[in-house]
């Protein structure tokens, strides 16, 4: 699976259908990341303005569709080529509430912050819409210099909350609207300073409103410019700050949440399965960024790699979100240009570090292994997902999942099913990350001794705008601990206007009894049994460790991974 153009920097998304999709990059290099005009000693191509798609397979024939390849050219309205309307370096892709994804933003040549020479203000969309030419988007030349990677989320009101520099808007792309939002307090959170950022998981219980998590970054004295940081960047503590937005509130603010243990500079959130949010990489001092000055450790403009990982609950009360039970430190620090990823079987896989120009070995080194992270319930007996739907409709009828010989009914109670989308990982952004949990009611049957779960699909009304068309994984949840991720369709599986509907009521949840019949009862259910379930639910143990060592390296390696269709996906 061969890219020949230069993913370095690039971002990227999944369409509705389930084509993953790679924009933009860096022009191409030879070693010491030297940009060169030719295809130097590493062999690729200018990734300034390309697109590459990956269509998911099952028989290991997938290749990138590449090039000047069209994308779809016997339907005129996807449009016809694979080669965006401008460079861009550190784009931020969203998807839209059709299944297309919009680009946004970027710089020219790459650097360590934009700046108006290399700014490239615009955005776009893909497959294009309308004349398919970039439209300018004055927030990005308002945010100069720290405009990349802008942070962006698709909102109920249709509107994209995005957040770069200090500034905070809404804006609305179907009538190039903006509406101003609060500035942002305490530190910079998009890139060099690179916050950790999610959208807290929407449930039935905030009724699917989407709330931004910021935490950490950097408030340096001041930003330098696409050359180098013109500062002592390393010895600039993190920040340890954490806040939170619901962007479509009447009058949406940021609140102070539960501030980190420590400061950390590209900390990156992956959602686990039972709702909670690992926090894991990154560095205590410095930025993201690398350059060859005298303040740099080696290259890298950051150093004091956060080697402990920490977990986030947005679920409980303020002052007591984030935990480290029985969690341990990695031996490996992950830096700049590191990544994770939700695998299937609930744990994180972790890849990546190269805070420099190239490879090598002198600290901070490149680092070209991965590892696996395990979650407190790794081991533990996993809930069967005996039905798992293979397509998840925006609205519609219910269903069911059978919880088996289940009848304690605080286990019952407890049990749900979620929807994740490990989205598309690199820089500590988890592009298109969402997590979703389904409505649901229960029926234990005494008689039977037999539980079920009676399930919604996708809300109708929000669904497409806050969990956009797509593929994810669905997990039933007992008790904290995961079945094993299933991959479902979020939506029609094509792009375009997706089909809603109204959510079929649910039954009531209900115990029904055991009623005395005419003939003999076999029946050896005891109404007061408990289950053997485990009700442990608070982190314990986890373990991590170095599973695998490539001894293969490109050039300059930026780590962009993506679960697709149940294999990872190195782009
Ligand atoms: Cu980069």
């Amino acid at each position: 699976m061969d890219v020949d153009s230069n993913t370095f920097c690039a971002g990227g998304g999944v369409l509705g259908n389930g084509t993953w999709v790679v924009f933009g990059g860096n022009q191409p290099v030879t070693t010491d990341g030297i940009a060169v005009a030719d295809e130097g000693a590493y062999h690729n191509t200018d990734g300034g303005t390309a697109i590459r798609m990956i269509n998911p397979c099952d028989d290991e024939s997938c290749e990138y569709i590449q090039g000047e390849t069209s994308y779809d050219i016997s339907s005129p309205d996807t449009g016809g080529w694979l080669q965006m309307t401008g460079r861009r370096w550190y784009p931020m892709v969203e998807a839209l509430e059709d299944g297309s994804l919009i680009i946004i933003g970027g710089d020219k040549n790459g650097g360590y912050v934009n700046t108006a020479a290399q700014d490239n203000p615009t955005y776009e969309f893909f497959p294009p819409k309308g004349d398919g030419q970039a439209i300018n988007l004055q927030f990005l030349s308002d945010t100069l210099p720290v405009n990349l990677y802008a942070l962006t989320w698709l909102m109920p009101s249709g509107k994209l909350f995005m957040q770069a520099s200090r500034k905070s808007i809404l804006y609305d792309w179907k009538t190039q609207t903006t509406t101003n939002l609060p500035d942002m307090p305490y530190a910079t959170r998009v890139y060099p300073a690179s916050a950790a950022t999610a959208m807290l998981p929407l449930t039935p219980d905030n009724g699917f409103t989407p709330t931004i998590l910021f935490c950490g970054g950097s408030n340096p004295p001041q930003w330098g410019n696409d050359g180098t940081a013109g500062y002592n960047v390393t010895a600039v503590p993190t920040d340890n700050t954490c806040v939170r937005i619901s962007p479509d509130d009447a009058n949406p603010k940021y609140d102070d949440d539960d501030y980190m243990f420590e400061g950390r500079s590209m900390g990156q959130f992956v959602y686990l399965p039972d709702g909670t949010m690992w926090m894991g990489n990154g560095i205590n001092m410095g930025t993201a960024g690398y350059g060859n000055d005298h303040y740099s450790v080696g290259q890298s403009y950051g150093q004091d790699p956060v080697y402990m990982p920490a977990i986030y609950n947005s679920s409980a009360p303020l002052g007591g979100r984030w935990n480290r039970t029985g969690l341990t430190a990695s031996d490996n620090e992950r830096m700049y240009h590191s990544t994770a990823i939700l695998l299937p079987d609930s744990s994180i896989l972790i890849s990546g570090s190269n805070p420099n120009a190239d490879f090598t070995n002198e600290q901070w080194r490149s680092r070209t292994d991965v590892e696996k992270w395990f979650p407190w319930y790794y081991n533990e007996t996993r809930p069967v997902f005996s039905n798992p739907p293979a397509n998840l409709s925006y609205g519609g009828d219910s269903w069911n999942v059978s919880l088996g010989n289940i009848t304690d009914e605080p286990t019952v109670q407890s049990a749900k099913v979620v929807v994740i989308r490990g989205g598309f990982n690199t820089h500590a952004i988890g592009f298109g990350q969402r997590y979703l949990v389904l409505n649901s009611t229960y029926t234990i049957d005494m008689n039977t001794n037999e539980s079920t779960l009676h399930v919604s699909q996708m809300p109708g009304d929000v669904g497409p705008f806050v969990f956009q068309p797509g593929p994810a994984m669905v997990f039933l949840v007992v008790n904290g601990v995961p079945s094993e991720g299933e991959f479902v369709m979020v939506g029609s599986g094509q792009l375009g206007e997706q089909p809603t509907s109204a959510n079929s009521a649910l039954p009531s949840s209900q115990v029904v009894a055991v009623t005395p019949t005419e003939t003999a009862s076999e029946s050896n259910a005891n109404a007061s049994s408990e289950s053997s379930s485990s009700s442990s639910s608070n982190t314990s143990g986890a373990a991590r460790g170095v599973i695998a060592s490539s001894g293969a390296v490109v050039g300059v390696a930026s780590v962009l991974v993506a679960v697709v269709g149940g294999a990872l996906v190195v782009f």
